[in-house]
């Protein structure tokens, strides 16, 4: 097989005794097969771009920073005003805050910032985005590549 070429798909026959021939699924994608008396082997043409063990095409959170927990689609745990889903709190989560904070008394989400946004935002339910729920946004902060704690909303 050339270089870069890749295998449609993979059939599999002969005994099954230790289930050498249930080929895994996607049943796609593969450049390069072996097998033995007891095994098989193929070697996935999909990469890991964010390197926590699952491939591209079953990633659906292809941006997870390292060290953090992820699930079996390869997203980290939902963590409050992680807006990226990408495991921490940061910057970037911090500008969804800033774009979407009122101020206090100030009731409802600024223009263009989702209604749904904002109430994950409005912590404490009172309809605006002020300094209170800050604190909360505060308690969740993590920094860049650091993995946020699900539960730091309390
Ligand atoms: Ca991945
Ligand atoms: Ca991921
Ligand atoms: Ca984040
Ligand atoms: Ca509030």
């Amino acid at each position: 097989m050339a270089n870069g070429q890749t295998i449609s798909s993979i059939v599999a026959w002969g005994y099954n005794d230790y289930g050498q021939t249930n080929v895994p699924v996607p049943n796609s994608g593969f450049v390069a097969v072996a097998g033995g008396g007891y095994h098989s082997l193929a070697v996935h043409s999909d990469g890991d771009a964010d390197g926590d063990g699952i491939p591209d095409s079953l990633d659906l959170c292809l941006n997870t920073i390292p060290g953090s927990p992820v699930d079996a689609d390869g997203c980290p745990p939902m963590i409050p005003f992680d807006f990226l889903r990408d495991g921490d709190v940061d910057a970037r989560d911090l500008m969804v805050f800033d774009f979407c904070s009122t101020g206090p008394a100030t009731f409802g989400p600024p223009a263009g910032c989702a209604q749904a946004t904002f109430d994950i935002l409005d912590r404490d339910q009172d309809g605006d985005v002020d300094q209170d729920d800050f604190g909360v946004f505060q308690r969740c902060y993590s920094g860049e590549n650091h993995p946020a704690d699900p539960a730091c909303a309390g």
